[in-house]
């Protein structure tokens, strides 16, 4: 069987498939993997999302959550030919793990659903399997629900798409129930049975007017990049159904259309069709390699698109063959360098992996301990190493949780803990705040975050407490003083003695700090005067309200010395208490840490938008339509980073999940009153 060659019954024989579910939360995509397994036979019956009995969503965490909370993935066989389709999560939290799945598949199946409120997020997902040139078709689901006509449905969901949706079935009404389906290349109509294979029934009477023209829409839209079918339309020449067909596929894998399907997955209506479409349209791993611009050849290229550390079975990359194979022992290098073995070839069936033999090119299987391969890496067996694949970039993350072992003795534990978790997620980082003593995960929202706590505790074996990070407080002074600070201690012989005059004084914002030396005549020797400046740093580092101290001088302008008691540590001392002397007579005064934050947005939340920033202190520089994302804005503000704390959640919840903001560090600002003696008493509390 070649890799390009055709089957025995005349259809593309592509190989080895892969297909990644995606869109937004809810809309069935766990629903309908059930389906498609049940209905190609991997499984005996559908299990349900309700009933917690799905392949899908089989983590504790997922369970727990009642939603997708990462990829999952499962292999069928669909006539002849074997299907990998991953479950990729539909909340914007967990989009890092569908951003790195996409790379990997064939196309792409948005399963969407006819609500107003879900364009956004659907749009969102759109703009990524655009942006990835990935080949998608759009399942319209949940049509024992609707409510509006399939046509309507569809202009209320193309904003979302650059692209033009190509609507290829219509629905076949009975009142106010959809019974089944007319498909509009293969001119056929159909009755649907619950999961059951459909029936095909004659297309009569109104349903003959309505697919007539529904059709002619569906050609118009194909000829637009195909001269010949429009000449035929304009004739009125009936084109092949042939030449439908290859149009179909072709504008597919151009990334001209997006083809439009409708079922029910609950009840795995459409779903023959569905893997019927992807049978024959989608691409094969050969177009895909060529995409990723990996060339053909018997060394194995491996596309790795999600690393998974499970308990028993130690670490496993889950990897796309694009070339070659792999199997047990295989020497599989990163782009990096990097080398090692396999030591074992899993089959993915949701959480189970199943010891398999070698995997040939386009097949999707976990390999087992490649301890140094890592999501988004690209392996190969060749002495050459394979340049790294695009990989798409982590969203900034957003939001940040400050993480401790919960015991002691599992301190050790939390390093590689950590290296694991951010190498089976990268869009969450791991930032030690040497300042705070405190460990801050970063990341892209709190179920992300909370998810992120529970691996750690459940598949690392670190519980941890968490709590929000600390803010980088600052503190200055508003008014110069000159202060002595002076050490004497005699205790029986050798006693100690320092002695220094500190001018201290308030610097512009954004100066940090200076020490300057202005001794003359030696009143303080030379060799002293770098005890005093470390001294001076060290009291620095807790002020009088409780925070480090910026923006300020400190010159050492006299003091004196003693041949004997003298020494380093002897000025070190006068320079500290010279400091916590002189600073309470200074007007200290509590410096916070300003953001500039660029929020995105649907346009309809902007107003929200201004008001959640107001309402947060936030001080609003001005918005603009986002570039290149239709019916979205930009909001600039700046805003205290107290206050962006937990914005996030507020974002969220104002955008139906879509929102979000980027952030940088703009400059500090002075804060008195009542929020900021709110924060010194915190502060007090805490020491
Ligand atoms: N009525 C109806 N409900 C559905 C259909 N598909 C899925 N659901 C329900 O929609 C909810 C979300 O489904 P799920 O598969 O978890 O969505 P996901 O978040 O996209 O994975 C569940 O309660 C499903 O039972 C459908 O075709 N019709
Ligand atoms: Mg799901």
């Amino acid at each position: 069987m070649g890799q390009h060659g055709t089957g025995p019954d005349g259809t593309r024989n592509l190989g080895h498939r892969c297909i990644a579910l995606v869109g937004p939360f809810q809309s069935g995509k766990t629903t309908l993997l059930e389906a498609i397994l049940a209905r190609t036979g991997a499984i005996q019956r559908q299990g349900t999302v309700d009933a917690g009995t799905t392949v899908g969503d089989a983590s504790k965490e997922a369970r727990h959550h009642k939603m997708s909370v990462e990829a999952t993935f499962a292999t069928t066989n669909f006539m002849g030919d074997s299907y990998t389709f991953v479950d990729c999560p539909g909340s914007i939290e967990f989009i890092q793990d569908m951003r790195s799945v996409l790379p990997a598949v064939d196309a792409a199946v948005v399963v969407c659903e006819a609500d107003e409120k879900k364009v956004p997020q659907l749009q969102l997902i759109l703009r990524e399997l655009e942006d990835q040139n990935i080949p998608h078709f759009l399942f319209l689901n949940k049509i024992d629900k609707a409510d509006k006509r399939v046509r309507e449905t569809i202009k209320l969901l193309q904003p979302a798409s650059r692209v033009p949706l190509l609507l290829r079935q219509i629905p076949i009404w009975n009142g106010d129930i959809i019974t089944g389906f007319v498909d509009l290349a293969l001119e056929r109509a159909f009755v649907y049975k619950e999961h059951a294979p459909s029936e095909i029934i004659e297309i009569k009477g109104e349903n003959l007017d309505r697919k007539k023209e529904a059709r002619f829409t569906m050609l118009e839209t194909l000829a637009d990049h195909d001269d010949q079918l429009m000449e035929q339309l304009l004739e009125d020449i009936e084109p092949p159904r042939d030449k439908v067909f290859d149009d179909l596929a072709k504008e597919l894998r151009d990334r001209i259309v997006c083809p439009v399907l409708i079922g029910v997955a609950t009840r795995s209506n459409g779903v023959l069709r569905l893997m019927k479409a992807l049978r024959h349209e989608s691409p094969g791993v050969s177009e895909t390699a060529q995409r990723l611009g990996v060339k053909a050849g018997n060394e194995a290229v491996a596309l790795v698109l999600k690393t998974f550390h499970t308990t028993h079975g130690g670490k496993m990359s889950v990897a796309r063959l694009l070339s070659g194979q792999a199997g047990d022992g295989t020497t599989l290098a990163s782009s990096a360098g990097d080398a090692g073995r396999v030591s074992g070839v899993f089959k993915l069936m949701g959480q189970h992996f199943e010891k398999r033999g070698q995997a040939a090119v386009g097949e999707m299987v976990a390999l087992g301990k490649l301890d140094s391969a890592k999501t988004g890496d690209t392996l190969s067996s060749g002495k050459q190493t394979a340049a790294a694949l695009l990989q798409a970039r982590p969203y900034a993350p957003v939001l940040a949780i400050a993480v401790q072992a919960k015991e002691r003795k599992d301190d050790v534990k939390l390093g590689p803990a950590f290296t694991k978790l951010t190498e089976e997620d990268p869009s969450l980082s791991v930032v030690h705040n040497a300042e705070s003593h405190e460990v801050v995960i970063w990341g892209q929202g709190e179920m992300h975050l909370r998810v992120a706590a529970e691996h750690l505790a459940d598949r690392f074996m670190v519980p941890v407490s968490t709590r929000p990070p600390s803010v980088g407080y600052r503190e200055t002074i508003r008014k110069p003083v000159t202060q002595r600070g002076r050490h004497k201690k005699q205790s029986g012989g050798h006693g100690q003695f320092g002695d220094v005059v500190l001018e201290i004084k308030p610097l512009p914002r954004g100066s940090g700090f200076k020490f300057e030396d202005r001794i003359t005549g030696g009143v303080v020797p030379r060799n002293y005067i770098p005890a005093v400046e470390e001294g001076v740093i060290d009291a620095l580092k807790h002020g009088p309200l409780g925070f480090p101290v910026v923006d300020m001088s400190v010159a050492l302008i006299d003091g004196s010395y003693h041949t004997v008691d003298s020494s380093d540590q002897a000025f070190r001392t006068a320079g500290r208490i010279g400091i916590v002397e002189g600073l309470p007579q200074c007007q200290p005064v509590l410096l916070e840490p300003i953001h500039l934050v660029e929020i995105v947005c649907p346009s309809d939340a902007t107003a929200k938008m201004n008001a959640i920033l107001s309402g947060r202190r936030g001080q609003i520089l001005g918005f603009d339509t986002r570039e290149g994302w239709d019916g979205w804005d930009t909001v600039r503000a700046q805003m205290p980073e107290a206050e962006i704390g937990d914005l996030i959640i507020e974002v969220r919840s104002a955008t139906a999940g879509v929102g979000s903001f980027v952030f940088k560090f703009d400059h500090m600002a002075e804060l008195t009153g009542r929020t900021a003696d709110q924060i010194i008493a915190a502060r007090r509390a805490a020491e």
